[in-house]
């Protein structure tokens, strides 16, 4: 069972339910994914397990959404895997120690990644920056967190990345990682308790390119660095985050150089026991996605 955060093809608003075995049914009640992460772990389950449903209707007649809203914020943690510690160290000439200094040190590199307006769901367009000349996808397990610092879910994350510009100096990072559709979430929100062992999950990334395959990888959340309560220990020391927040947790799988996304790309990122989000990929931002507008962009879920 999966908590879906969806639209049906008659109305325009954004509902939350639960989909089991190909099929999705309202929540009653329930209005956002927000007010799930300000309960209780406990309480949580217990609303799953026995909340009013409406009538089950098939997936395939529901267009899935970005598993969040409200002001839940996503952060992303970095460096937590051996192999993304030697791309860094390999794309970065001149500040290559850093990534050696925080791959070993106690307190992991955490930094913001998107607002929730800012992230694209399932079958989305994800964006590399048209300033950027290297850009790939990272394929990642996240944790969704609520309020009290309780890990209640799962999803996965496309923590879309410019190499060249984080390379260039490690002080851009934000650039490197926040833009116009550069995080991808979805396509849904696991809970904790369907997944026996967050350490034991494969993640593989698919690379399609026009009709073939450009790139493709296996992992296993087996070979992280950290501990992933230790990773929201540190997201919850000196914050707060009132609607729960949805931590991602590092990548094991970077293409190797020259590897870069190109226009028309697809890509496609399967977490066993979570679930399998698919984008395509767009250079730059398209015309019509201005903000001056008051346009809702692509990325734009509600
Ligand atoms: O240090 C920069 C970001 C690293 C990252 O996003 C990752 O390891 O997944
Ligand atoms: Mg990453």
């Amino acid at each position: 069972m999966n908590i879906v955060r969806y639209r049906t093809r008659e109305s325009a608003r954004p509902r939350i339910g639960l989909h089991d075995d190909g099929h999705v049914a309202e929540l009653g009640g329930v209005t956002s994914l927000a007010e799930l992460w300000a309960s209780p772990l406990a309480d949580l389950r217990a609303l799953l397990a026995g909340g009013p449903l409406g009538d089950r209707v098939p997936l395939s007649e529901v267009d899935l959404l970005a598993p969040v809203d409200g002001t839940t914020e996503v952060w992303a943690a970095g460096v937590t895997y051996e192999t993304s510690r030697e791309a860094r160290v390999e794309e970065s000439e001149r500040a290559a120690t850093i990534y050696e200094l925080v791959y070993d040190a106690e307190r992991p590199e955490l930094f913001f990644k998107s607002v929730p307006w800012r992230v694209v769901g399932p079958g989305g367009r994800l964006a590399v920056r048209a300033d950027s000349v290297v850009d790939v996808p990272e394929p990642e397990l996240a944790l969704v967190v609520n309020r009290f610092g309780e890990t209640v879910g799962y999803t996965v994350c496309n923590d879309m990345s410019s190499r060249s510009i984080e390379g260039e100096n490690p002080l851009y990072l934000p650039q490197a990682k926040i833009y116009w559709g550069g995080c991808g979430l979805g396509p849904w929100i696991t809970p904790v308790w369907e997944v026996e062992d967050p350490y034991d999950l494969t993640i593989e990334m698919t690379i399609g390119r026009n009709g073939g395959r450009e790139w493709s990888g296996e992992t296993s959340t087996a070979r992280l660095h950290r501990r992933l309560d230790e990773l929201v220990s540190y997201l919850m020391r000196g914050d707060v985050h009132p609607d729960g927040v949805i931590l991602s947790t590092g990548t094991c799988l970077v293409p190797e150089a020259p590897f870069t996304l190109a226009d028309g790309d697809t890509v496609e990122i399967a977490i066993s026991g979570v679930g399998v989000l698919g984008n395509t990929v767009v250079r730059g931002m398209p015309p019509g996605v201005n903000p001056a507008y008051g346009h809702a962009t692509e990325g734009r879920q509600s």
